[in-house]
Order: structure tokens, then sequence, then C-alpha cells
């Protein structure tokens, strides 16, 4: 039976990442951090099955001793502070979690199990301010944000130790992907939580920043099915996850409330402290050596996205007003 370490297993793609790996029968593992209040809500459905050890990308001994007990034959590192806005607020933090801590990662694989094969989540936001149209792997980074850096760090951390010691050690530049599990403060589920609780009177406003940001966005679910794909490959290497469509902020926002009923310009409030100082106006992958090489599509599309994270908010606000 193979092994796989998942750091930031308690995140959206480390819940769907589980579970493609135990319906494929890996016996799971995952880091998880000690926090005040419950943070395993997204795997509760399937914890009895996953093994689940304290660990941070912060903490070298913990992790080093966690590679040495569990031996992986496949690490995916998703752990990060994943939030571009709140890379503003804490720029240090997020170079030290998201950029270090892969680096950190990195080097324990190279001294405690330089067998296992790697999986860096790396992201979209790298191209930022894109020097082409659509991003491709040879398309240059042009990193926006204290997060971005970061994952250029992560990123190039990867290919050097590929490179130099033979790692088997792959990107992956994922576009934005979502699903009913997404955080709630990011934009697509903090609309979604939204319709839902305005539909069943439990919120009257949404407030918002920039609405014309286009994003090329996909399911969390058809996601992790490429970074699985990836740590298959005879060769490691870098791809880039992507649907090849790209929508505004505004449309998501329009088919949310429509699905709903509703009509977002009389609930939505423009809010300029949700503006980032730099933004990433535009992103659009193109997948296509993912879609050769390993036999990757994706399943749901921008409608089928938008209705079902709205349906799945809509039936959990109507839990909360009861
Ligand atoms: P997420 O929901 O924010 O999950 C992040 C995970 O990282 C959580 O499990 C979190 O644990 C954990 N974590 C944070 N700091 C940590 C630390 N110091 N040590 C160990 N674990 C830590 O993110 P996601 O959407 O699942 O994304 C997964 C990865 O893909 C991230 O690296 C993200 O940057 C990257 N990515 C995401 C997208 C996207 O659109 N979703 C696109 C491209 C790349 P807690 O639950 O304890 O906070
Ligand atoms: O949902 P977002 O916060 O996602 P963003 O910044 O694209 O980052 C996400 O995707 C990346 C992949 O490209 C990941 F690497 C990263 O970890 C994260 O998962 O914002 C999307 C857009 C932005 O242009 C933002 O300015 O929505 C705009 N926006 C407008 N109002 C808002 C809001 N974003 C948030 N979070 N909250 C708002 O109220």
């Amino acid at each position: 039976m193979k092994k796989a370490l998942i750091t930031g297993i308690t995140g959206q793609d480390g819940s769907y990442l589980s579970e493609h790996l135990l319906n494929l029968g890996y016996e799971v593992h995952g880091t998880i951090r000690r926090a005040s209040s419950f943070n395993t809500g997204r795997i509760d459905h399937i914890i009895d099955r996953l093994h689940l050890h304290y660990g941070d990308l912060m903490d070298v001994t913990a992790m080093a001793q966690l590679l040495l007990k569990v031996k992986p034959d496949e690490i995916y590192n998703l752990a990060a502070q994943s939030h571009v806005r709140v890379s503003f607020d804490q720029p240090v933090y997020t170079g030290d979690v998201t950029g270090l801590g892969a680096l950190r990662l990195l080097e324990l694989v190279r001294t405690c199990a330089p067998e296992a094969r790697y999986y860096q989540a790396g992201s979209s936001e790298m191209f930022g301010k894109v020097l082409e149209t659509p991003q491709s792997i040879t398309t240059p980074f042009y990193p926006r944000s204290p997060y971005a850096c970061a994952k250029v760090f992560a990123h190039y951390s990867t290919v050097n130790y590929r490179e130099a010691y033979g790692l088997h050690a792959s990107n992956g530049i994922l576009f934005n992907h979502e699903s009913p599990r997404r955080g709630e403060t990011f934009v697509t589920r903090k609309i979604t939580r939204a319709v839902g609780r305005i539909r069943a009177g439990l919120q009257r406003r949404l407030s918002l920043g920039n609405l014309s940001a286009k994003r090329d966005w996909g399911f969390a679910g058809d996601y992790v099915r490429a970074m699985h794909a990836m740590l298959q490959q005879d060769k490691p290497g870098d791809f880039v996850i992507a649907t090849g469509e790209t929508w505004t902020v505004e449309q998501f926002l329009g088919r949310s409330f429509s699905y709903a009923g509703l009509n977002w310009r009389e609930h939505v409030d423009y809010d300029a402290r949700l503006e980032r100082p730099t933004e990433v106006d535009l992103l659009l992958g193109d997948s296509r050596p993912a879609r050769e090489k390993l036999g990757w599509k994706p399943n749901w599309d921008f409608y089928m996205l938008v209705d079902e994270m709205t349906k799945a908010d809509i039936l959990l606000a109507e839990r909360e007003a009861r």
C-alpha cells in the first residue's frame, strides 16, 4: 500500500486530495496544527481513515521526525498562508510559511526521504501582471503580492532541488479552484455564502472590492487529480492546471445571485478597503501539456461550479436559519 503525506490536509485541497488518495487505496497521513477551536471540519467525514499528526512548516524538528516515522512514498506540500490580501498585512510571515516553508520541507526530503516524490502547490498568482495571455509553463513570472513572491521562491526551490539533488519534485501551477469547501474569505465563497444568507434572511448586504478582475476558475475536486497524476510520471516536471476560460468577479456574482432569484445590484456595496495595493487583473491558463501528458481534464465548467457552490450555501443557510 502506498503512503502519502499531505501538509495542509485541513484545507480545501487537502480534503479533496485525501478523498482521492483514499479511493486509490493509499494510506493517507497529514499534518494538522493545534488551534483553540476545531479545524478539521473539511475532513471530519473521513477522519477515521486518515493518520493525522501535529506538524507545522515552521517546525523543522517535528517535520523531520514525521518523515522518518511515516516514510511516505509521496509528499504533497499544500500548506501555506494562502490568502493574497492577508499577505500584504503579514508579508514576512507569509514569506516564512509559504516560501521558506517549502524550502525547509525540500531540505528534509533531501536528507530524510530522498526517494519520496514531492509535489509543490504552485499558483497562477506567480504570473501576476501577466506578460502574455494565455499563461503557460513558459510564461515568465511577475508576482504582485508577498504571497506570489513566496510562491515563486518555493517554485524555483523545487526546480533547484530536482536539478541539484535528483529529487522527484514537481510543481503544479494551479489556477484558482473553488468548491463548497472553499475558505469563506475568498471571493467566490464570500459571494455564495452571502447569497445563501441573504436568501434566508440572515444577512442584508455584501461588501466587495474589485469586480473587474478576471480569473480562470475551476473545481478543486478536479484539480487534485492533477496533483496525483504529476507524481505518477516517470520524470518529475512542472504543469499548468487550468480550465482555459476566464470570467470576471462580476460575472461570478451575477450568476450566483441569479441562481438564487436575486439581483446582485440590490445587495452589494463597494468597499475600497478590500482592494489590494497591487492587483492581478487577468488570469487565463493554457493547460494543454497537462491534458496531453497527464491525461487530465476538468469535469466541471464555470456555470456548474457557481451553481453547485451557491446551491450548497443556500442549503447551509437554510439549516442555520432553522
Ligand atoms: P487553504 O484552504 O488555505 O489551506 C491551507 C492549509 O495550509 C490549511 O490546512 C492550513 O492549516 C495549512 N497551513 C497554514 N499554515 C501552515 C503552517 N505554518 N504549517 C502547516 N500547515 C499550515 O488552501 P487551499 O485552497 O487548500 O490551497 C492549497 C495550496 O494550494 C496552498 O498552498 C495554496 O497557496 C495553493 N493554491 C491554491 C489555489 C486555489 O485556488 N485554491 C490555487 C493555486 C495554489 P489550518 O487549517 O490549520 O489553517
Ligand atoms: O478569491 P481571491 O481572494 O483569490 P486570489 O487573490 O485570486 O487568490 C486565490 O487564487 C490563487 C490562484 O491564482 C491562489 F494561489 C491563492 O492562494 C488564492 O486561493 O480574489 C479573487 C479576486 C481578486 O482580484 C480580488 O481583488 O477577487 C477580488 N475581490 C473583490 N472583492 C475580492 C473581494 N477578493 C476577496 N478575497 N474578497 C473580496 O471581498
